[in-house]
């Protein structure tokens, strides 16, 4: 399934453009390793690949100034110890790339009030932050649309829970080249078949979310083995006794998915080796295997974000060739919608 391509520019490239990203809201979690961080990491060699770490969309949430600062060099630097390449892949800061705002004043012009209103993410999000309704948190979906057609994105690596705004992104590319004239690729979701919904250690009927303040619910990625041991042992299950998969049990089923996916075992092979064992004992593997998974990620994190001057100039670079790409696809948006060229 591959979206309508724009034409081809002399020297564009070849392959394929995948773009994503991360809100700097609070340290990541295992989720959004599981979710879409991986398969950036395992896309970027066959991709186009672009990764920017989305500041802007933090803000329609009140953030702290200092935090969110410290925050967004956090994720740029998880994103580089969990694998992303600033040599293979583009890894920029959203608000260094100013014609994001610009596209998406563009399609704002062009997003039906209707088409906002029915997001599944602003409706559970303006409950959550009742006390701060804003109207960023409604337009929210149309910034997204922005960073991804902004580059011309043919595939979007996300978590399941991002798949109505992907619709959303479709539509507008849809609309703006049935309006004017094709100059979007209309892209593709990449949701992975597991892990795309990594659910809450404490209420496994909820997404596993770096915003829960319930902190025994989350595996951060930077948590010690000892914090993640602990979390794992007291994860709620069921009243059952077998370890098998069955989305009927969220609990004992979200475990086997997480250690699925830090042992590369299936889920046959779970069943298999804990057939005839407790809770207890799957707990304890679940525990371990995260805590071997996760210790040289963290590892390598610690060494990159000591040396913020590097990783600065990193984003720098990163942001660089962003804009170069940006500027051009903004250049004939404008022309297109009829602004007169300066
Ligand atoms: P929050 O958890 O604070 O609501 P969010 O979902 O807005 O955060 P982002 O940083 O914007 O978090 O998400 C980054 C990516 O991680 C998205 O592609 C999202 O789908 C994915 N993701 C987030 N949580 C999970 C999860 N529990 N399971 C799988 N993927 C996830
Ligand atoms: N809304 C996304 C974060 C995000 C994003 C993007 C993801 C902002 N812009 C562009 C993919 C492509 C979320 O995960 N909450």
């Amino acid at each position: 399934m591959v979206g309508i391509l724009a034409p081809m520019t002399e020297g564009q490239q070849q392959k394929k453009v995948i773009l994503s990203g991360m809100q700097p809201t609070n340290d990541l979690t295992i989720g959004q390793y599981c979710g879409a961080l991986r398969n950036w990491v395992e896309l970027q060699h066959e991709y186009e690949s672009l990764f920017c770490v989305v500041d802007l969309h933090a803000i329609t949430v009140r953030q702290e100034p200092a935090k969110l600062r410290k925050r967004t060099l956090d994720v740029a630097a998880m994103y580089m110890a969990a694998g992303i390449d600033p040599d293979v892949s583009t890894l920029f800061v959203q608000s260094h790339v100013p014609e994001h705002t610009q596209l998406n004043w563009v399609l704002t012009c062009l997003t039906g009030f209707g088409e906002c209103s029915r997001m599944t993410q602003f409706k559970d999000k303006s409950a959550m932050h009742a006390d701060n309704v804003n109207v960023g948190l409604f337009t929210y979906p149309i910034l997204m649309a922005a960073d991804i057609l902004l580059y011309n994105a043919d595939l979007v690596p996300v978590g399941e829970d991002q798949r109505q705004h992907l619709e959303l992104t479709r539509n507008l590319a849809e609309r703006f080249n049935f309006h004017y004239s094709p100059t979007f690729t209309v892209p593709e979701p990449f949701i992975p078949k597991v892990g795309a919904k990594i659910m809450s250690l404490q209420e496994p009927e909820k997404k596993m979310s770096k915003s829960d303040p319930n902190e025994k619910a989350t595996i951060f990625m930077v948590d010690t083995d000892e914090q993640i041991l602990s979390k794992v042992k007291r994860a709620v299950t069921d009243s059952g006794t077998t370890i098998v998969y069955d989305e009927k049990r969220p609990g004992v089923a979200n475990l086997m998915t997480l250690y699925s996916i830090t042992t590369g075992k299936s889920n046959a092979e779970i069943e298999r080796e804990f057939a005839g064992l407790g809770y207890a004992e799957f707990k304890d593997a679940v525990g371990h295997a995260i805590v071997t998974f996760l210790r040289p990620v963290r590892e390598r994190y610690v060494a990159i974000r000591s040396d913020e001057d590097a990783l600065k100039a990193t984003l720098k670079r990163g942001a660089e060739a962003a804009r170069e790409r940006a500027r051009k696809v903004l250049r004939k948006v404008y022309k297109k919608t009829g602004f007169v060229e300066f």
